[in-house]
């Protein structure tokens, strides 16, 4: 920070023989004019930094405000449902905005909701993506008007990209991005008329863009593109001719000294499945070496159960793939309406994996796992769908990288 203070100090201290009126950059040296390139790339990074900040800070305050929220007589009504809204939001994009709307706390119009959307306090931001990539003209208005939010004037293009790809997270769906970088490369020309000569180059280079950073910081792609192999890449895409070497070179440069920062996505891999689990519930759970029965939250989802200490944790406690298990009724003593998951391929142990006490991913040590539910009918729902789970396994592969990744987890926090 030190070294970029002062070195913006001698290049404005370089250019204070010009009088700020008839300041023209065609005026400066070479090494001015780069240094002056230099200042406005470490300026973007810095907005950058700051919107990054006051995301962060916005999603602490957010989640202060939720925690507030059962302390009634603390927060007024109007916080409260801003924060119901917001949860509901990132539940399901398109309630959140109609109860936002119809408590009065948004305007049912593209401009306003796009606002919110931008402002993104406390908002998911893959739901950001979801809502601004749905296909209706209402939407597809929000889109552009969330789009017009950014100021992209005199940004080059990768800060440009990084500004509008940290403000909300791109969905899979190929024709989603496709809206959503097409509105971005409309947006980009508008306010930088002379750099491309179409829409179009400014698109296909946004993505050559992406890609690159895939190659550059991505460990498993081996053979890392040279600049020459990017400029050779991009040949032809400005209506036939090439764009400008330095423009490519900038870009590259930029590229490979810093990644793009993408919105985790607050759900991670696993998150995203438990969308719309098979069913989820309270279970009380017995132990395997020590009985004693905890209530647990599970999810059944992708041939997997899976249980959490609280309904909002991320990571789940344990996680019980279903194979080779089998599910059966059960009495005990002390629980009513239980059953059991038994491993029905004459293994001793079901092959599962928990977080231990310090946080570590262990094998499970259970013979059977036996559960009670609330009810008789929860019961019956819970073993017919776990039986129907366990007979039909469409997301083989899914479970396979899940397990690779629990094996990960645990050689490092081995390590
Ligand atoms: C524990 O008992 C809990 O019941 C654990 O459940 C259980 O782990 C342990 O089984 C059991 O010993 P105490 O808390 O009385 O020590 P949870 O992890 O849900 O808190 P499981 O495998 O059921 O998750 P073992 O087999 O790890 O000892």
């Amino acid at each position: 920070m030190k070294n970029m203070l002062s070195d913006y100090e001698s290049a404005t201290m370089g250019s204070s023989s010009h009088s700020v009126d008839t300041f023209n950059p065609a005026d400066l040296t070479p090494e001015q004019q780069k240094m002056l390139i230099d200042i406005r790339r470490r300026k973007t990074e810095l907005l950058l930094e700051i919107q990054q900040l006051k995301d962060e800070l916005g999603e602490v305050v957010s989640e202060m405000e939720s925690l507030d929220c059962s302390d009634e007589s603390k927060h007024s009504n109007k916080a409260k449902m801003m924060s119901i809204g917001r949860k509901k939001f990132n539940m399901d994009p398109k309630k959140g905005i109609e109860y936002l709307v119809e408590k009065g706390l948004l305007q049912q119009t593209p401009e306003d909701i796009a606002q919110f959307l931008h402002k993104g306090e406390g908002l998911n931001k893959t739901a950001i993506g979801d809502y601004l990539g749905e296909r209706n003209d209402f939407n597809e208005n929000v889109l552009r008007a969330f789009v017009d939010l950014h100021d992209f004037k005199d940004l080059i293009l990768v800060q440009a990209l990084r500004q509008f790809l940290w403000s909300f997270r791109l969905p899979g769906e190929a024709q989603k991005i496709d809206r959503m970088m097409e509105c971005f490369a409309q947006r980009y020309c508008q306010l930088n008329p002379d750099i491309f000569t179409n829409t179009d180059t400014c698109y296909v280079l946004s993505f050559a863009i992406i890609m690159l950073n895939t190659s550059l910081h991505n460990p498993s792609v081996k053979d890392k593109p040279s600049p020459e192999q990017f400029i050779s890449m991009n040949r032809g895409i400005d209506n036939g001719g090439d764009l400008p070497q330095e423009l490519l070179i900038s870009l590259y440069s930029s590229i490979k000294t810093e990644p793009f920062k993408i919105p985790e996505d607050d759900g991670n891999d696993l998150m995203h499945t438990f969308f719309n689990p098979d069913k989820e519930g309270w279970l009380w759970k017995q132990g395997g070496r020590y009985k004693s029965w905890k209530r647990r939250w599970f999810i059944l989802n992708d041939n997997c159960l899976y249980y959490f200490e609280y309904t909002t944790d991320k990571e789940p406690r344990g996680i019980i793939p279903l194979e080779n298990i089998s599910v059966r009724e059960a009495t005990d003593r002390h629980k009513p309406h239980c059953f059991e998951l038994f491993a029905s391929g004459g293994a001793d142990f079901i092959k599962a994996c928990k977080t231990d006490s310090e946080g570590k991913v262990v094998e499970g040590k259970h013979t059977v796992y036996r559960m009670s539910a609330a009810t008789a009918e929860d019961k019956v729902e819970w073993m017919t769908r776990l039986r129907h789970s366990i007979s039909h396994n469409p997301f083989y592969d899914m479970l396979a990288q899940r397990k690779k990744k629990a094996q990960h987890n645990s050689i490092h926090s081995k390590s």
